[in-house]
């Protein structure tokens, strides 16, 4: 259902999502890393107000994950781990209520290179 990474000589990295639109309930997103990196795929909730991309990146480089409702990192397998390998995927199935949510990649510079995207979740 989504696939990110940068080009061959691309500083810029990519994170899209299809479909961006999807029922509240059971959501499971699968991850196909089709870039030259390992990469992640979180799921924060996208204040009112706030569009993707805006948050700040700490000192290291990484987003505020502490709100979290689960990740795709782990290669080949669900849930949690230690990121997914180029040419490679990583799923996780969710529970998501109706709202708006930023998927991102957390790895160290990749928010701000662009791994960011919307998902929106609409009530039954
Ligand atoms: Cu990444």
């Amino acid at each position: 259902m989504m696939s990110g990474g940068p080009g061959p000589q691309d500083t810029r990295m990519r994170l899209s999502v299809t479909p961006a639109t999807v029922p509240a309930g059971t959501v499971s997103l699968r991850v196909a890393n089709t870039g030259a990196l390992a990469h992640e795929v979180l799921v924060l909730p996208l204040p009112s107000g706030q569009t993707v991309g805006q948050r700040e990146p700490g000192s290291d480089q990484r987003v505020d994950e502490a709100d979290s409702l689960g990740e795709a990192s782990h290669d080949c397998a669900a849930g949690k781990g230690e990121g997914i390998a180029p040419d490679s995927k990583g799923w996780i199935t969710l529970t998501l209520r109706p709202g708006r949510y930023e998927l991102v990649c957390n790895f160290p510079d990749h928010y701000a290179r662009g791994m960011y995207a919307e998902l929106d979740v609409t009530g039954r």
